[in-house]
């Protein structure tokens, strides 16, 4: 059927783009399930989409993407701000001028022989006044099936972006126009990575993408808009776009807190957002799994929306024991892209928890048998894409345009030694400083660096901050001055990862984090045991509920340990992070950081 509108820029955005790029065809998405469906069977008769088993997989599909394109490229990724300085150090940076030009250049007649598709979408519920409209044109019928999935789409947002209203333009093409009479032949279609490019201009509010068909570089509403985009949105506007889980934590009392939380990637994100509780009488229900808006209500208080509608998570080590929730989220409905098929036509992956069901077919598509290939059978960023009121413990307020109001912030990494379990920020201004160096340890042969060298990711947001990252933790240092301290979230650092000094794992993580989830919401509520620490309240030895839990005292002694040595060499590596943002980094962190070494040496 398709959607209509009155917005004469909208309209003339598309004729404008419609022109350079010349598609055969323009079709106006209505975010329908009929119009889903429709593509989902254009997918599969093209050969590009598998209908797996219907009897085991209602309703999903598997795509097998090119060996070129199965990431994010951060070394394609731009942020085209009208200086070098506005991007940062963190950032790759083009004249916006010059990109464009190499981009149209692109763009000319890209689209030949196939339709561009008008996606209007909104990211967040439709008519919160957190949420943003955004509109992506693509050539991609799989980049149309996600943003189905992952955004809210079609002729409601149209009616409420009305003839004026703000939207953000999100250009996409995967960069590989067909010949007369050409077809892609199962073939999945995108261009070479020098070709790639994943660009913003943030003072236009716009995005250009070419040349990739895959996740974040492709499905522009998230990584690209809610949090490159919507970071500089928020920085303007007063309010906080984050790379974040939003969680909703319940004790045995029957009250409910809110919870946001950063972590670089593989610390298990969406395993938090889902977690189940070990102990007795708490419930966790998933509000979110990668990104937060939060903006301050009436009442002084932060109120977060998660402004996705789906997850798109990673499918290789999850299973029934790491997220039960993510498992039952993607029995029906769901696209997988490159995981391993199986004979019946289901889905297999590494650390999916049982062995290979026989033999299978790659996400090359070769054959592939368990023991027999050194390669895996699903490519390690291999994805699942999957409506979130599929999730058995999605809250039922999720989708509430008000938002939550959050009362804890939580920031971890990877990190077997020196970071505790589990400490809290003595005051906003500590928190920031505590967000600033959020960093996980790499190992020595993933990088080719010392062992034991933490690769800081401040705020899980390096890759996404569509600004200078030292104006960044300016922003958050005002976010703090514009509530009292009584009604800002309190903000806590946590790490799963501590090791004993023999490499042995001294915290079970998984659903037992849940123990310290419920020292976090006793500390939100002015309770729970502490003590001053150099680095901050430290939960006493017994705070932490180890009830029915294989962690001796002293393991709880030493997850909770503060080693001066090995703080004091941490205190160099944040000196030597801190450096590269010069003086763009506040006076309040350098502040923080002066405060510390202070306390440690006291
Ligand atoms: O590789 C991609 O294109 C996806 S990256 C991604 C997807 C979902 C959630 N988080 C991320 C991330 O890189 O943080
Ligand atoms: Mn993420």
């Amino acid at each position: 059927m398709g959607s209509t509108t009155t917005h004469a820029k909208l309209q003339q955005w598309v004729k404008e783009m419609a022109d350079l790029c010349q598609p055969d065809s323009i079709y106006w998405c209505d975010g329908s399930k009929a119009e889903y469906d429709k593509f989902v069977k254009t997918l599969i008769d093209s050969g590009l989409a598998i209908k797996l088993n219907e009897k085991t997989r209602p309703g999903c599909v598997l795509f097998k993407s090119d060996a070129s394109d199965v990431a994010r490229v951060e070394n394609r990724t731009y942020i085209a701000a009208k200086t070098q300085d506005a991007a940062g150090p963190t950032n790759n940076w083009m004249d916006p001028a010059i990109l464009k030009e190499e981009m149209k250049a692109l763009y000319k007649g890209c689209m030949k022989g196939r339709t561009m598709y008008v996606i209007p979408f909104s990211m967040g519920p439709i008519g919160s006044n957190i949420a943003k409209i955004g509109v992506e044109l693509t050539d991609s019928e799989y980049v149309v099936i996600n943003m189905h999935v992952m955004t809210r789409v079609g002729q409601k947002v149209l009616d409420v972006l009305g003839a004026n209203g703000e939207y953000v333009p999100c250009m996409h093409s995967v960069g590989k126009p067909l010949a007369a009479g050409e077809k892609d032949n199962g073939k999945w279609p995108c261009a070479p990575i020098e070709k790639k490019y994943i660009s913003h201009f943030p003072e236009e509010r716009t995005i250009w993408s070419y040349g990739s068909g895959y996740g974040g570089n492709a499905l522009l509403g998230k990584k690209c808009l809610a949090l490159r985009i919507a970071s500089v949105i928020a920085r303007d506007e007063g309010w906080l776009a984050e790379h974040m889980l939003i969680l909703g934590i319940t004790n045995p009392k029957g009250e409910k807190k809110y919870v946001a939380a950063a972590f670089p990637s593989a610390c298990g994100k969406t395993n938090l957002a889902m977690l189940i509780p070990t102990i007795p009488g708490w419930k966790v229900e998933t509000i979110g799994d990668d990104i937060a808006w939060m903006k301050f209500g009436a009442d002084g208080r932060l109120y977060a929306i998660n402004p996705e509608a789906g997850f798109f998570g990673v499918a290789p080590g999850t299973s029934m024991d790491s997220n039960p929730n993510a498992m039952h989220s993607i029995e029906k409905n769901t696209i997988f892209t490159n995981v391993a098929l199986t004979a019946d036509k289901d889905v297999w992956w590494e650390g999916i928890g049982y062995n290979a069901p026989g033999k299978l077919i790659d996400w090359n598509g070769n054959e592939w048998e368990e023991g027999k290939s050194d390669k895996p059978a699903a490519h390690p960023n291999a994805r699942f894409t999957a409506p979130a009121n599929q999730c058995p413990a999605i809250a039922p307020e999720w989708e509430n345009p008000a938002g939550v109001p959050i009362s804890a912030i939580l920031f971890g990494g990877r990190r077997p030694s020196t970071v505790p379990l589990v400490h809290q920020a003595t005051s906003w201004n500590h928190g920031v400083f505590l967000g600033s160096i959020v960093g996980s340890e790499v190992t020595a042969a993933a990088l080719d660096v010392k062992a034991g060298t933490v690769r800081r990711d401040p705020f899980a947001m390096l890759p996404f901050c569509g600004y200078h990252m030292g104006d960044y933790f300016a922003h958050w240092i005002k976010i703090g001055q514009k509530s009292t301290a009584d009604k800002l979230p309190k903000i806590f650092f946590v790490n799963w990862f501590r090791k004993t000094k023999e490499g042995k794992w001294l915290w079970p993580g998984y659903g037992e984090n849940s123990r310290v989830l419920k020292w976090v919401f006793e500390r939100a509520s002015g309770e729970g045991k502490a003590q001053e620490s150099a680095i901050g309240y430290l939960p006493t030895e017994d705070a932490i509920d180890t009830a029915g839990l294989n962690v001796s005292a002293e393991d709880m002694k030493e997850l909770l340990k503060i080693n001066k040595a090995e703080w004091l060499t941490e205190i160099e590596t944040i000196k030597e992070h801190y450096a590269k943002f010069g003086n763009r980094i506040p006076k309040e962190l350098n502040d923080e950081l002066a405060a510390l070494v202070a306390r440690l040496n006291k």
